[in-house]
């Protein structure tokens, strides 16, 4: 099974201005394309050819194939990304989760300034995550190309912090990216959908 590079939800400039088209065609035709191009290299003609991609991750996980393992956390943590990101985006949350935001961070500013605070903290690439664990809300942060996928959590939404995601637009200058990104691109009802599908998952 050829791993294929998932579409866009949503047209190359749909971001504007906030992320140029340059920006997104740079981060989703060259490299998310390129983790997979790779990863569809690294595992032909392997047991890992026949797998859907988050078989993949499993067993890479566990057989420690580390270059298997990060091309198909890139392509998925990608996939992941545009979705964790909408034209329409930004604002506040709303419903079950912003409720979850409350109790757990106290409120959504103060969820906003840890998040923010994450992103900041993360020492060279890396994502930056909202998950849902045991019920509760978490903020993780990853390096490289890690990533909570199958490790018991359910991830609600990411925030690409390697340079490639920003650095047309940004610059260096993360912290103006990470508060564009909280203001007006978070997708926050793909975060709540993620949400309601563990919730189905765990009643069923
Ligand atoms: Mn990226």
């Amino acid at each position: 099974m050829q791993i294929q590079l998932p579409a866009l939800p949503y047209a190359m400039d749909a971001l504007e201005p906030h992320l140029s088209t340059e920006t997104m065609s740079y981060h989703y035709e060259r490299h998310h394309r390129g983790y997979v191009d790779k990863l569809n290299k690294l595992i032909e003609g392997t047991d890992y050819s026949d797998l859907p991609l988050e078989s993949i991750i499993d067993r890479a996980r566990q057989s420690f194939d580390v270059d298997i393992l990060d091309n198909a956390l890139q392509v998925w943590n990608h996939t992941f990304l545009w979705q964790s990101m909408s034209p329409n985006g930004g604002g506040t949350a709303n419903g079950r989760i912003a409720t979850m935001i409350d109790n757990q961070f106290g409120d959504f500013d103060a969820f906003r300034k840890m998040f923010r605070d994450a992103a900041l903290g993360v020492f060279g690439s890396g994502w930056v995550w909202l998950v849902e664990s045991f019920g509760e809300l978490k903020i993780l942060t990853t390096s490289n190309a890690d990533s909570p996928v199958n490790t018991g959590v359910t991830p609600l939404l990411v925030i690409d912090v390697w340079e490639h995601a920003y650095y047309i637009d940004y610059r260096n200058a993360r912290a103006k990216y990470v508060d564009t990104f909280l203001e007006n691109m978070i997708n926050w009802d793909f975060a709540s959908a993620n949400l309601q599908s563990e919730r189905r998952t765990k009643a069923a």
